[in-house]
């Protein structure tokens, strides 16, 4: 079959169109090297016409945590405010065929005129983290609806690996896992923008946990992150609890980026860490010392216009590796 010319999957994402958005996701996710000048013209294109204001909401956490059930809370709250919603659910290849994508399913069901569009994709490997497809697929949601929610499991790697694709990270937390003093040790609890202990409904366990975690942020330095200081709330999907307050907070930090213009540098980082990704990815270490390691190649992606693949592009021209 033909594909269709970008002009119309372009229009038709930006319409939300269903079968349009379907059509750009299988284009951006194919990251073998042939298709590439068509993705950089798709991308090229969405990226000129997205709203500025349409953001990426990174949802991440440890297994388990009730991620994609508060994110299918968030989902119904935003398409009630009137908003659609993309979302991309990466699970650890090791479960994808198993009962965590069935169950999201379940949790992701919407009706069939709702403003939503959900996609599910394995990553990379069973620590989390993004599948190579995930920032291409959430550029083409972002293109399409005001919020895109991007959710990752894992207790490390996802954390730091989301916090270059979104705008604003949630950080979902299970109540009496010892999770938070994992993720204090490991420096994560710098990444989240909002923290969510989430089933609220287990009772004096979860309000434990809200304790623990308050007290261990205000020992730690709030460095890098201006004059934000993350909220805590106390949630649960399942009886609806605070779901606003989670909305509203990821709202609020989202105004907090335009101050300055803290929203174009994480977007501009975001984009660095694009290229450099999709780069390492297809040419490996051999690839960075041809243009003269690591910090070389983040300055010419810097410097290069348009696009992260575009940037992609111009690095590999530059490594003598492709055009
Ligand atoms: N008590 C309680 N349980 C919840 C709540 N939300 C989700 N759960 C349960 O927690 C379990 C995990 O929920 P998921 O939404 O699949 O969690 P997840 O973080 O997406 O899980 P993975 O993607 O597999 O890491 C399920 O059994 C849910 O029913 C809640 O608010 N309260
Ligand atoms: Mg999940």
């Amino acid at each position: 079959m033909a594909e269709p010319p970008v002009e119309r999957l372009v229009s038709g994402v930006l319409e939300a169109d269903g079968e349009a958005i379907a059509e750009a996701l299988a284009t951006v996710e194919d990251t073998r090297g042939d298709t590439l000048p068509r993705q950089r013209e798709l991308l090229g294109r969405l990226e000129a016409e997205t709203p500025r204001e349409h953001s990426i909401v990174g949802l991440t956490g440890p297994p388990g945590a009730g991620k994609s059930t508060l994110a299918g809370a968030l989902i119904r709250l935003w398409l009630e405010r009137g908003a659609g919603v993309g979302m991309v659910a990466v699970d650890p290849s090791s479960r994808h065929s198993g009962g965590a994508l069935l169950g999201d399913r379940a949790r992701l069901r919407f009706a069939a005129e709702d403003r939503v569009f959900v996609r599910s994709m394995a990553a990379r490997d069973q620590l989390g983290g993004l599948a190579p497809a995930t920032r291409g697929a959430a550029a083409v949601l972002r293109a399409a609806y005001p919020w895109t929610i991007v959710e990752t499991v894992g207790v490390g790697q996802s954390e730091v690996d989301v916090a270059t694709l979104a705008d604003s990270v949630v950080l979902v937390l299970q109540p009496g896992s010892g999770d938070t003093l994992q993720f204090m040790k490991a420096g994560i609890l710098e990444i989240p923008d909002v923290l969510v202990v989430h089933k609220w409904d287990l009772g004096a366990v979860a309000e434990r946990t809200r304790a623990d975690l308050e007290s261990m942020l205000a020992l730690q330095s709030v460095s890098g992150k201006l004059d934000w200081s993350p909220p805590v709330v106390g949630a649960s999907a399942e009886t609806g609890h605070a779901v606003a307050q989670v909305a509203d907070a990821v709202e609020a930090h989202r105004q907090h980026l335009e101050i300055g213009d803290a929203l174009g540098e994480r977007r501009a980082r975001g984009r660095v860490a694009w290229a450099m990704e999709r780069f390492e990815q297809r040419y490996g270490a051999l690839g960075l010392e041809r243009v003269g390691g690591r910090e070389a190649a983040e300055r010419s992606v810097r410097e290069a216009a348009g696009t992260a693949l575009d940037a992609f592009s111009s690095l590999a021209t530059r490594a003598g590796l492709e055009s």
